[in-house]
């Protein structure tokens, strides 16, 4: 059997894959103060506690060519996948190190991947394209199956604040206002252009929680993979998760705590969900 990799930027959440050879390449999250990287040494906790105390407007930067180019090293067959390109320039990068590294060796293939998504719904992705390959499908049919896998997943979030995502143009300021004011919780998705779609604002997460199933039954799902990340807030995914598994018992759902770059952006409370859909 072909030997592969798996590149994915920080924004998946991943740190690794168990036995198949994987890197995370970080994105930055920088403060006034100080630069934090998206490694597995970040704490992540201790920079949204930092970020919290401060009223200094904080930005990010994706990788660059030669940080992907680092990650590839030696593999030959690649699979690299990207936080949304309508968001972040980590997918130009990585296209600009695939055409380097493929050109330098011709005999290497980089398969990139735009997620037009970010977080859990890449984690689904990489997850995909590890079982295709332990079912032994070739570096393309694995390419092709991913490109159709995308069109079957979604990602939903709901936020407390829209703060870091408006300061740095990723959302309209309008947008923005709703959220931020006290209890306020916005429902919104990844958007088929690869950008923040709300679907609604609710008072309290009690009340966002069931609508937020409610928009995901729309979206399509019906009883597939869910991954959830959350930022410092395990209690509001473990009620979603709860609510979810009332009406798909046999849900297989995971729960993990957001990384750097996603906590940076989904703030403290946040929560994005990944789902498999019809
Ligand atoms: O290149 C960079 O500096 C990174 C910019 C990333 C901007 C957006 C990050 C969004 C993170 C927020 C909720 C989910 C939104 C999904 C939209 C596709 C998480």
């Amino acid at each position: 059997m072909y030997q592969i990799k798996i590149v994915a930027d920080s924004s998946a959440d991943m740190l690794e894959l168990g036995a198949l050879p994987f890197t995370s390449v970080p994105l930055k999250i920088i403060a006034s103060q100080k630069e934090y990287v998206d490694d597995a040494a970040l704490d992540v906790e201790q920079m949204v506690t930092d970020l919290l105390s401060t009223k200094e407007k904080s930005s990010t930067a994706c990788p660059c060519v030669g940080d992907w180019l680092e990650a590839f090293g030696e593999a030959e067959r690649i699979f690299c996948i990207t936080i949304t390109s309508t968001l972040s320039g980590s997918f130009n990068s990585a296209n600009s190190a695939k055409q380097a590294y493929e050109e330098a060796h011709p005999d290497r293939k980089v398969c990139l991947i735009d997620s037009l998504s970010t977080g859990p719904e890449m984690k689904l992705i990489v997850e995909k394209i590890r079982a295709e390959y332990e079912k032994g499908r070739s570096f393309e049919e694995i390419c092709r199956t991913v490109e159709t896998y995308q069109k079957h997943t979604g990602l939903m979030f709901m936020l407390e604040s829209l703060r870091n995502l408006a300061n740095n143009g990723r959302v309209s300021r309008l947008a923005a206002s709703a959220a931020g004011i006290l209890g306020i919780r916005v429902i919104g998705k990844a958007s088929e252009r690869g950008d923040l779609e709300q679907l609604a604002k609710c008072r309290g997460e009690k009340k966002a929680l069931p609508a937020f199933l409610r928009f995901m039954k729309e979206e399509g799902y019906c009883g597939g993979l869910v991954r959830i990340s959350h930022c410092l807030n395990e209690a509001a995914a473990q009620a979603f998760s709860q609510l979810l598994k009332a009406e798909f018992p046999k849900a297989q759902v995971e729960i993990y705590p957001s990384r750097g770059l996603c906590s940076f952006y989904a703030e403290k409370g946040g929560m994005l969900v990944g789902f498999e859909k019809a």
